[in-house]
């Protein structure tokens, strides 16, 4: 019985119970892990990204749905490396400096590591040196940025100024979102990428870093 339908379903309604234990009986039955990942779950957000965007479920169904897949991502994720998987690229994520508003950048975090990336959440309050070296550290593709606060933007050109002169900003990729944040302050302080939501991170994050690997 092919499974990897009930599983979907179950990551769209957040059931994570279910979701956990589609996913072993999916693994036990012999569906690959690409199989499972791709039609099982990330086919899942997809449909939860885009309802969001439509209108029809709100933050808290999507953060359901988020942690639904991520309990069923646990179960992948040691299989990864042996199913040849490669993740699309590394991102190092975190609320900026002075700001402690965890839930939408936990979302995005979340929705870009169910997406493939290898996520560094480097969780709230994150200072331009720790961003610099972690990427430093974990040879990152792109930085994500989340400020809520006002007060706290000025944080993320501070970040991008300190990747500058650690000599990294022709080597990673910026993108920065919130709910303060528009599209005119990341021109303004040359971030690569905004994004006003969480679906619309993962597209984006695919995008920046596939120009920045065909760069390379
Ligand atoms: Co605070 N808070 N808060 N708060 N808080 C706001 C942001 C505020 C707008 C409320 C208000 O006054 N109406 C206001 C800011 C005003 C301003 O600056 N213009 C405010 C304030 C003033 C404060 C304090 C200063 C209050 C005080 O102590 N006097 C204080 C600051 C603490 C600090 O950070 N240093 C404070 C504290 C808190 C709590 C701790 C109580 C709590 C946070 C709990 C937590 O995060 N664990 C809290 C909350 C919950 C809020 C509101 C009510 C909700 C924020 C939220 O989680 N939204 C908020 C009012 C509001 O936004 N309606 C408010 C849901 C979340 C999913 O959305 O984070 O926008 P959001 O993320 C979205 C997008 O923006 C985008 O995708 C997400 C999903 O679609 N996105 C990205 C976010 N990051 C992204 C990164 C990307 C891409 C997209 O790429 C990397």
């Amino acid at each position: 019985m092919n499974l990897l339908p009930e599983l979907n379903t179950s990551v769209v309604e957040g059931n994570a119970d279910r979701v956990e234990e589609l996913t072993r009986q999916a693994l036990d039955q012999g569906s690959g892990v690409k199989k499972i990942l791709d039609e099982g779950l990330i086919a899942a957000m997809d449909v939860v990204g885009e309802r969001f965007e439509k209108k029809e479920l709100f933050i808290p169904e999507m953060l359901l749905a988020a942690e639904a897949m991520t309990r069923g991502l646990d179960l992948l994720r040691p299989l990864f490396a042996e199913s040849g998987i490669k993740p699309q690229g590394t991102v190092v994520i975190g609320t900026v400096e002075g700001d402690r508003h965890d839930i939408g950048k936990s979302l995005v975090s979340m929705m870009m590591g169910c997406a493939g990336f290898r996520m560094i959440d480097l969780g709230v309050d994150v200072s331009p040196e720790q961003f610099v070296k972690a990427v430093k550290e974990e040879g990152a593709h792109l930085v994500g940025m989340s400020a809520l606060l006002t007060t706290t933007l000025p944080s993320m050109k501070a970040t991008i100024e300190a990747l500058k002169e650690a000599g990294l900003r022709d080597k990673v990729k910026t993108l920065i979102g919130g709910a303060p944040v528009t599209q005119k302050y990341a021109d303004e302080i040359g971030a690569s990428g905004y994004a006003p939501d969480a679906a619309t991170g993962v597209k984006k994050a695919k995008v920046l870093i596939q120009t920045l690997l065909a760069g390379r």
